[in-house]
């Protein structure tokens, strides 16, 4: 300090500039220094940072998002599980049956619906008869023959078959019919428009079979069981008729032999 009183006025002017000038270019040092020293000082800057996000947050969250892969995982569906759609007792209700209150003649059957003279019974036979047959009187049948597909006995003499109702009346009222009318139960003992509901046996079979379900009695034609278990299939669903468990596991087990 005593050298600085010293010195002349320019002299000590000239000090300041120089020791201003020294100091404003370290300042300038340290700026441009900023970017590529990576001392402390860069990292406590604020004005390059706020331009700029914060990079390393930033960079590792950008890419964790953008990719989706979950929407490969999504579509995943198991609809080629089929099967189900092929039940041939799909449609049909498991039920207990109900035999109360049960009267055959309840059921209207062998009528005339359409007058002609012949009832339904003879309706059957005229329409399942391989040969032409000719009528007189008062429904005489000639001339026709017949095989019966329970036993697959042939015969031309009418008075050998019965007109089974392959769906017994008995079971009928059992799995639902005890809460028709009386018309629907008519209807249903003469049904002619299903093929399969009424079917020209050998007497004594109708007799064997009686009110008895598939899981208590199958014809003894054994090559005739298919066509039996899906006519009785169809009858059930025309009809909306319930299976019983046991008779369901009986049409199931002959169905897996066809
Ligand atoms: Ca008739
Ligand atoms: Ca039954």
């Amino acid at each position: 300090m005593r050298t600085f009183r010293r010195l002349s006025l320019p002299a000590k002017i000239a000090v300041v500039v120089i020791v201003f000038a020294v100091v404003a270019n370290a300042f300038g040092a340290f700026r441009n220094d900023d970017g590529t020293s990576g001392g402390t000082t860069s990292e406590t800057l604020p004005e390059t940072t706020s331009s700029v996000p914060p990079r390393g947050s930033a960079d590792t969250t950008v890419p964790t998002t953008t990719p989706a892969p979950t929407t490969t995982a999504a579509p995943a569906p198991p609809s080629s599980s089929g099967g189900g759609s092929s039940d041939p007792l799909a449609g049909l209700t498991v039920a207990a049956e109900r035999r109360a209150g049960y009267d055959r003649d309840l059921f209207d059957h062998w009528i005339d619906a359409d007058g002609d003279g012949c009832t339904t019974r003879f309706e059957v036979l005229i329409i399942e008869s391989r040969t032409p047959v000719s009528i007189s009187g008062s429904c005489t049948l000639s001339g026709g023959s017949w095989v019966s597909p329970f036993d697959g006995v042939a015969t031309t003499n009418p008075s050998d078959l019965d007109i089974d109702h392959l769906v017994p009346l008995a079971e009928a009222w059992d799995s639902g019919a005890h809460s028709w009318s009386a018309s629907r139960r008519r209807a249903f003992a003469n049904d002619l428009d299903l093929a399969a509901a009424l079917v020209a046996v050998t007497d004594n079979l109708n007799s064997q079979k009686g009110e008895q379900d598939p899981a208590e009695w199958l014809p003894p034609r054994a090559a005739y069981r298919c066509t039996y278990v899906r006519d009785w299939i169809a009858v059930k669903k025309k009809w909306e008729l319930s299976i019983d468990p046991a008779e369901a596991d009986a049409l199931r087990r002959v169905l897996a032999t066809c």
